[in-house]
């Protein structure tokens, strides 16, 4: 099925996460780098096509969707290659979606996104230091738990790289440049996943490489 693909945004870890799923499946895309608090968001022609006013966003064809982790899990399904791995019984789907929950919800949202909006965001959401330090050690009590999880593995499921190691490696960079420290096992784990082709366009795209 050929169609025309479009992923809005660039610029931050969420929108990092479909352009790299979509190099990964070596798809043919148009990107639309708009940025968050740019404005670019709040336009008709955005609202239009997102009524959350939230980058990402994917249109393809007639089909739009917004959402990191559900556009991802979007195109690994609609556009299944061999280098990005995919459940398929309700027991691997289960434990992919436990894996996602876990990574969005404590790390992303919980932690490092907290961060963002007392930290760099302060100016609208109120600064606030103290809950700033206390998101931190919450995401590396997480971030402890994920590496003895993992343990050893390359990947974060036994199936090879797929959805839940693209979570798992945009929340360890955001985390880096937070100046969280990460566990040594994730830190080697990072490495090895930095080191994919695809990551590396990915990051280029989206936060541009001069
Ligand atoms: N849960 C959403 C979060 C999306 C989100 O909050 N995006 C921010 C940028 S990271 C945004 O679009 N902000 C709107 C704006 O500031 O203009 C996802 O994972 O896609």
């Amino acid at each position: 099925m050929k169609r025309s693909i479009t992923l809005w945004g660039a610029g931050t870890a969420r929108t990092l996460r479909p352009i790299w799923v979509a190099e990964e499946l070596g798809l043919q895309y148009d990107l639309k780098p708009i940025g968050p608090r740019t404005g670019e968001t709040s336009t008709p022609e955005f609202a239009a096509l997102n009524r959350r006013q939230k980058i990402p966003v994917l249109v393809d064809g007639d089909f739009s969707l917004s959402e990191s982790l559900a556009i991802c899990r979007y195109l690994i399904h609609r556009y299944p290659g061999e280098s990005v791995y995919r459940p398929t019984s309700v027991e691997e789907c289960a434990r992919e979606d436990e894996w996602c929950s876990h990574i969005y919800g404590e790390l992303d949202e919980t932690s490092l996104y907290v961060m963002r909006r007392h930290g760099d965001l302060g100016h609208i959401y109120g600064s606030a230091p103290n809950v700033v330090e206390a998101s931190k050690e919450y995401a590396t009590r997480h971030l402890r738990a994920i590496e003895d999880m993992l343990g050893d593995r390359s990947s974060v499921l036994d199936g090879g790289f797929g959805l839940a190691d693209v979570m798992l490696q945009t929340c360890l960079e955001w985390a880096v440049t937070y100046g969280v420290e990460l566990p040594s096992g994730l830190d080697r784990y990072r490495h090895r996943i930095a080191a994919r082709k695809a990551f590396q366009r990915a990051v280029t795209l989206n936060f541009g490489g001069g």
